[in-house]
């Protein structure tokens, strides 16, 4: 899906702001600031504990020269909507991390304006990616449950526009683009008609929905190094150009030979984190500043790269690592699908977790969407070298074959052009597993010395040494990327004794888990978790929220950061 634009032919207007706010729909005796998650901003309770739908009304007022398609465009509404123009419903939408547009041509006029309700519904049910269950409380009220570690945020979580853009219109366009300077796209228009199409940058040009398109001597985009081209389509009707359209894309190839991991040719060893959009107040609202502020510590600490735990972050976040050089792991929203694993891989098997009443053939078909959505949106990112189809899904389990051979067949009809993978979770190791051999790379999350073998770091890393080796010789030499490895860290605490949560301990499990990496050849690839410190569903086994961050929620550098910094800085990639 293509982002909004404004050019010489669209125009868009962001719906950012105040809007009535209301819990029931009738009553607006709220304001809800958009963007925003509606769960830390009140001081009372009654709307953080809302289990179920929410409203969000205004007036928006339609320009004289919104004469073309008017539509609204939403970043993300976590986790269902339902729009609604001068009370006709002109949309609705599942799943909390992904764009969609509602067209609202026919009900709006130029020059008026017309009132705007968005429905929020923050319920997860286990049809949805993520899964989750509502429950019944003794006293009536609901409560929501679900098997990720990360709070529950939900609100108009991106800027929403009004959108202008013209009948006949770019739909969309696909890029592929290598290190040997040919651009190929595919262009799809509203309706038929003539198409133009220039590598602005290098200044060549040619028409049809269809082709390819020669640079000589292209800048190559690259880790650190975000050479970027613009893509400009026009579509013409005789002399005058009715829609135009610029994509971004880079120059670059990414492959896998044997256990390297290829950009440009080169191998290239992943260094950064697996992160979380989650801020206080702001709860997972996208906002540049804070965006910014987080880039700046990734260049700081020596990250080259990241992983969007545990869903697809906000546009502005990939344009971003195009622009910067910074190489994603782009993940869909599905985590959680597992029954045995609940706030992080604590917990214990409730039940199976595929089956009617749990992880089903709704959340696979949920599921499927996403993945379709994540490639239509970040296709002709450079930056995205490989697309996570799920985070720490029960694997161990032999119907998990059956649900995602599907999946991971339908990524790779989506996208030819990069490696897939999923995230495999502690309990589902080599020997219990029954989907590793579906994707190019193997992403593993481990906690040795921290969830098994706690405090114990020379046992540690015999385990965690016993397990690489286990998963090269049954899946043979492919490349490993250390997708998560953490311990808690209170900042501030110290001891003499490499205690647990201590800023000491933290140091020590970061070295005992390097240590493994830089012995194994195979491991191309190290994300720590977490980037900071960020908010949890409430439990015993967090307090205020999970506490692996290299820097606090607002943050501040722990010991960690200073480690990780010198040891990524001083690595040649
Ligand atoms: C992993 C999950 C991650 C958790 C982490 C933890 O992928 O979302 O936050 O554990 O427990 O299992 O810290």
């Amino acid at each position: 899906m293509l982002r909004p634009q404004l050019n010489e032919t669209r125009e868009l207007q962001p719906l950012d702001g105040f809007w009535q706010f209301s819990l029931d729909g009738e009553t607006y005796d709220r304001e809800m600031a958009v963007p925003g998650s509606v769960n830390d901003v009140f001081a009372d309770c009654e709307v953080r504990d809302h289990v179920g739908v929410y409203y969000y009304k205004r007036d928006v007022f339609v320009p004289q020269s919104y004469t073309g398609l008017v539509s609204l465009r939403f970043g993300s509404v976590t986790h269902h909507a339902v729009v609604k123009v001068n009370g006709t419903e002109v949309g609705r939408h599942k799943g909390g991390y992904l764009p969609f547009e509602c067209d609202i041509t026919d009900l709006v006029t130029p020059g008026t304006s017309c009132e705007v309700i968005v429905e929020v519904d923050n319920r997860l049910d286990m049809t949805c990616i993520p899964p989750g269950k509502v429950v019944t409380a003794p006293d009536g009220t609901l409560r929501q449950e679900y098997m990720h570690d990360f709070y529950n945020y939900s609100g108009i979580h991106r800027t929403m526009y009004l959108v202008n853009k013209p009948r006949r219109h770019v739909c969309d366009v696909r890029i592929v683009a290598g290190m040997d300077g040919v651009c190929h796209y595919e262009v799809r228009q509203s309706e038929p008609g003539e198409v133009r199409v220039t590598v602005v940058e290098g200044e060549v040009s040619g028409t049809g929905e269809k082709g390819a398109l020669s640079v000589d001597k292209p800048r190559l985009w690259a880790p650190g190094d975000g050479n970027l081209y613009t893509l400009l389509i026009e579509l013409v009707d005789g002399d005058s150009v009715v829609d135009c359209y610029r994509e971004q894309f880079g120059f670059r190839t990414v492959e896998i030979s044997g256990h390297h991991f290829l950009i440009n040719g080169k191998p290239f060893y992943f260094t950064g984190f697996g992160m979380h959009e989650d801020h206080e107040t702001l709860g997972k609202a996208h906002n540049d500043v804070s965006m910014q502020r987080d880039m700046e510590l990734l260049d700081w600490i020596g990250a080259n790269s990241l992983r969007t735990s545990h869903y697809p972050y906000a546009e502005e976040w990939m344009d971003y690592c195009d622009r910067h050089g910074i190489v994603v792991i782009d993940e869909t929203p599905a985590v959680g699908l597992n029954t045995s694993v609940a706030g992080g891989i604590l917990g214990s098997a409730v039940q199976k977790t595929y089956g009617p009443d749990s992880v089903n053939e709704h959340t696979q078909t949920h599921h499927a969407d996403t993945i379709r959505d994540l490639i239509a949106r970040d296709k002709n990112r450079p930056s995205v070298v490989l697309w996570s189809i799920a985070n720490e899904p029960d694997t161990t389990d032999p119907d998990s074959r059956a649900y995602f051979e599907p999946l991971a067949k339908l990524a790779r009809d989506c996208d030819p052009t990069r490696p897939i993978g999923y995230v495999n979770v502690m309990t589902s190791p080599y020997d219990k597993c029954h989907i590793t051999d579906l994707f190019d790379v193997m992403m593993i999350n481990r906690y040795y010395g921290w969830y098994v073998d706690a405090g114990d770091l020379p046992t540690a890393k015999i385990h965690f040494r016993e397990e690489l080796d286990g998963w090269i010789n049954r899946f043979g030499d492919k490349p490993i990327i250390i997708t998560e490895y953490g311990a808690d860290t209170v900042a501030g605490l110290h001891s003499l004794y490499n205690s647990l949560f201590t800023e000491d301990y933290q140091v020590a499990y970061l070295e005992a888990n390097s240590e493994v990496f830089d012995e194994c050849d195979n491991v191309i690839g190290e994300h720590m978790w977490n980037f900071a410190d960020f908010q949890t569903k409430p439990g015993f086994a967090r307090v205020d929220g999970n506490k692996k961050g290299a820097f606090t929620r607002d943050r501040r550098p722990k010991a960690a950061a200073r480690y990780l910094r010198d040891r990524w800085t001083h690595r040649e990639n």
